[in-house]
């Protein structure tokens, strides 16, 4: 509307305004309902539209894992992101596509990416990659001839306890299978609450990622240093690798580094990016 109005025009144009208005909350309602029940049947076109699209933009963001005090990348770990704005970060992709029981395409076009950009990274530097659960239903994962399984020495696969392992099989038999191909095991997320130390013990992995709710502030409190120190020696024991997440400062570095933490991934060093990111000096 152009200035100077009449109230006649300002009317029909107030009018206007609040019956797109709600129009577009009655769509987005609709959406909602039947997303709802959608979700149920997995069965809906426009959500499932929408997701095909989401699906189809999804790129890998890769964050460094630093080898500390020497600070020379070690690996890089793929983080899910798509270009897709209406699915504006990786739960709510997830989300979407448990509900529309489409993970498998997830994983497998993660996974894929994540294979077509191996070839420009300088070896030794791995790449670790997150499991949904669901993944481990996937025959594509255990499949040698799938295109991350042409890479699988240059790669960790990172699974965590946040929905229950129960209900998918013989996970030591999958571990097995999936360590024949050449990949290695990290259990992510540990001290978080869902990943314990039964999940260190059941999938004996190669690698174990510290949650970053155990490295917030540890620069400022002991009883937070002993536990990491602990969990650092018991791997150390255990023969595991381990990576402290979420290193914000560099206090929180230091810490780590005096307690013997060997790999540590964090804002410090590197937000998550288009690959591959360089590192803070
Ligand atoms: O569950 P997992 O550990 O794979 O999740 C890693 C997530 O943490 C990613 O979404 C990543 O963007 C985020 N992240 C990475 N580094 C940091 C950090 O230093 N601080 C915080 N708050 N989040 C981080
Ligand atoms: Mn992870």
């Amino acid at each position: 509307m152009l200035k100077p109005l009449d109230t006649d025009t300002l009317l029909k144009g107030i009018h206007r305004a609040v019956r797109l208005g709600a129009l577009a909350r009655a769509r987005r309602s609709a959406v909602e309902i039947l997303g709802a029940s959608a979700a149920s049947s997995g069965n809906h076109p426009t959500l499932n539209e929408a997701f095909d699209r989401a699906v189809s933009l999804i790129w890998p963001a890769f964050q460094p894992i630093v080898a500390w005090p020497d600070g020379r990348v070690f690996a890089y770990e793929a983080l899910l992101r798509s270009r897709d704005l209406g699915f504006p970060g990786p739960l709510a992709i997830l989300e979407a596509a448990e509900r529309l029981r489409r993970v498998h395409e997830v994983g497998r076009r993660m996974r894929a990416a994540v294979a077509e950009a191996i070839p420009t990274l300088d070896p030794p530097i791995l790449v670790f990659v997150n499991l949904h659960p669901r993944d481990l239903l996937d025959d594509d994962l255990f499949n040698p001839d799938a295109p991350l399984s042409r890479h699988a020495g240059r790669v960790v696969l990172e699974m965590t306890e946040r929905a229950a392992l129960n209900g998918l099989g013989d996970i030591p038999g999958k571990i097995r299978k999936i360590r024949a191909l050449g990949f290695r095991i990290a259990v992510d997320d540990l001290g978080a609450g869902y990943a314990g130390l039964t999940s260190v013990l059941q999938l004996e992995p190669d690698v174990v990622k510290l949650d970053m709710s155990l490295v917030r502030g540890i620069d400022a409190e002991a009883s937070r240093q002993s536990v990491v120190r602990s969990m650092t020696n018991l791997c150390r024991e255990l023969g595991m690798n381990v990576v402290a997440e979420g290193v914000e400062t560099e206090g929180e570095r230091d810490a780590l580094g005096e307690i013997g933490c060997p790999l540590l991934q964090g804002y410090w060093f590197a937000p998550p990016g288009p690959a591959f990111p360089g590192i803070r000096s």
